[in-house]
Parts: C-alpha cells; sequence; structure tokens
C-alpha cells in the first residue's frame, strides 16, 4: 500500500505524539515517583560504584576449596555512558553445585546532599543463590562512601561448568529527616496506608518493651504530647519514631552514628559511641527498661533518637 503524502505527515505526527506521550510517561515517573539515581531511566550522578573486587579472581583457589576451578570477574559498567559507574557486571565462569564465592562493591556519593539507598537490585539467574548486604535505609553523605557485599553460591541443582552473569545496580533517593512531625501528619501526606502502619506498630510493639500502641491513634498518643511533658514522655514519642524509620527503611541498622557528643558520660554503654550502628543503639536502649533511668537520662536517649530521626547524626 502506497501512502500518500498527507497519510504519511498524519502517521508520523501521530508517531511523533506517541513518543512524547511515553516521554512524558518516564518523564512523571521520575518526577513524582522516588527520584531514583543511578537506575535506569534517570541519569542523577549522586552515588555511583567506584570499585568492586571478587574474592575468586581468576587464577585464585575457590574460596573453601583446595583447587581453582571456578572464578568470578567483576567490573564496573557505566551502562549510560554519563561517566560514572552505575553497575557492577559479575561473570562466574566455570562454575560447579556448590561453587561460592563474594563480591565487594564502594557505593560513593560525589554529590552535596545526604542520599539514602532505596534499593539494591540484583538480577542473577534461578540457579545463584544470593544474600547482600541490606543497604535498604543506608544514608550515604556527601563524600562518603559504602561498602556492600554480595555472596553468591551456586544451588546443588545447578549443572557442571556452568557460566552465569549478573548485575548489580544501586537505587537512591534524596534524604530528608523523618522526625516527629513528619510521623505526625501521617495521615496529610500519606506516605504510608494506616494498615502499613498499624502492621509496623505491631512488630515493634513484640520486639520492645518500651513501646506498646498498635494503633494509628495509639501511635498519636506517643506523638502528640505537650511541650511540658516530662523527658520519658518525650523519649517514647522520639524513641516510637526511630523504630517506625526503621521499619519505614528510612534508616538503616547498618549506619553507624556519632552520638558522643549526646551521651559524654556513655550512659548507653556502647563500646564505641562515635561510631555505633543503629542497631547497637536500640539494643542499648532496649537494656534500659526496668533500670528506672532518671529524667536526665531519659533526656539522653530521647536526644540521641530525635537526632539520628532528623539525619542531625
Ligand atoms: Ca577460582
Ligand atoms: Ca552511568
Amino acid at each position: 500500500m502506497r501512502l500518500s503524502f498527507r497519510q504519511r505527515a498524519f502517521f508520523g505526527m501521530f508517531l511523533f505524539l506517541i513518543l512524547l506521550f511515553l516521554g512524558f510517561g518516564a518523564l512523571s515517573t521520575f518526577t513524582y515517583g522516588k527520584s531514583f539515581r543511578n537506575c535506569p531511566g534517570t541519569n542523577c550522578r549522586d552515588i555511583y560504584f567506584t570499585s568492586t573486587n571478587s574474592n575468586d579472581s581468576p587464577g585464585s583457589i575457590d574460596p573453601g576449596k583446595d583447587k581453582d576451578v571456578g572464578q568470578t570477574f567483576c567490573e564496573l559498567v557505566d551502562s549510560d555512558v554519563d561517566g560514572f559507574y552505575d553497575t557492577v557486571l559479575v561473570s562466574v565462569y566455570n562454575t560447579y553445585p556448590c561453587y561460592s564465592s563474594q563480591v565487594e562493591a564502594v557505593i560513593f556519593n560525589g554529590g552535596s546532599k545526604n542520599v539514602r539507598i532505596s534499593e539494591v537490585q540484583v538480577d542473577a539467574d534461578d540457579e545463584l543463590d544470593f544474600s547482600i548486604t541490606q543497604l535498604t535505609g543506608y544514608i550515604i553523605h556527601p563524600q562518603e562512601s559504602v561498602t556492600t557485599n554480595l555472596f553468591l553460591h551456586v544451588k546443588e541443582s545447578a549443572l557442571e561448568s556452568e557460566n552465569y552473569r549478573f548485575e548489580v545496580k544501586i537505587c537512591g533517593e534524596e534524604a530528608f529527616g523523618t522526625g516527629l512531625g513528619w510521623w505526625k501528619n501521617w495521615k496529610k501526606h500519606k506516605t504510608f496506608s494506616k494498615e502499613r502502619i498499624e502492621n509496623w506498630l505491631t512488630q515493634i510493639d513484640n520486639e520492645s518493651s518500651w513501646l506498646g500502641p498498635t494503633t494509628v491513634d495509639g501511635m498519636a498518643d506517643y506523638l502528640n504530647f505537650p511541650p511540658g511533658v516530662n523527658a520519658e514522655r518525650k523519649f517514647l514519642g522520639h524513641y516510637l519514631v526511630l523504630r517506625l524509620n526503621v521499619k519505614a527503611s528510612f534508616l538503616s541498622l547498618l549506619q553507624t552514628h556519632d552520638v558522643s557528643a549526646y551521651d559524654t558520660g556513655n550512659y548507653l554503654m556502647l563500646s564505641d559511641p562515635s561510631a555505633a550502628t543503629l542497631e547497637e543503639i536500640i539494643l542499648a536502649i532496649e537494656n534500659k527498661y526496668n533500670t528506672r533511668p532518671t529524667m536526665t537520662q531519659f533526656g539522653i536517649m530521647k536526644n540521641i533518637c530525635e537526632a539520628i530521626n532528623e539525619l542531625i547524626i
């Protein structure tokens, strides 16, 4: 069928409009969704990989074995050619059932804003089991870096002499503090549903001796206190927010915090108050339950929780 100039022009315009529409679709995902960085379809360059290595590079004895049979080769890739490495490409050669190795990669924040890791993507074959350092919620401060470790294991059911290849990508978004005010206003910004928050509250109730509300109304009682209340009530509010921030992946248990300025006498008895993981801090706070803290001590715990929630430390 031959199309007239008019028809071709019409189809051309139609195609143009479709592409324009698709383009706006992609743009709107970027604007209104999470602002992923270093993820497919975005050109944000704040966080990127700076190095990677494997513990079974070519020529090495296989980890945990006495021979060199398989190998794990990893390299950084700049998939969108913008000058920044956004992908770790892992190639695993000549494997056998139960072959295992480990890949580490350093992620750097080269920008000037705090960036929170929102997702680590791995597209590995079903015959590979893998686990990766759970960095979701981890905040990389400007000019700082974090190392992620990927452990891979070839399933027992896999074939001999196989080769696999997969990619690791990292997604991040600009991080803002989510303190008492943010959670008090959950109904306004509707970031999470009532059901989701109540599910987290139930988990927190089971995991914490200090905390107990299991409904959003109960949560409101913890968060809405008048300015003059005692330090214990304030502590409970800020501590509940801290635990909610972990559930919401706004904070990572692996992140270290310098609490030394807030706890000069090391009341929390942390092994290193200048670099305590959030997991250690939460455990230390739980260990204070039933010890009858003084109001000053409640004040220390409250200030630490508040500073972490607001991304001050
Ligand atoms: Ca090897
Ligand atoms: Ca890139």
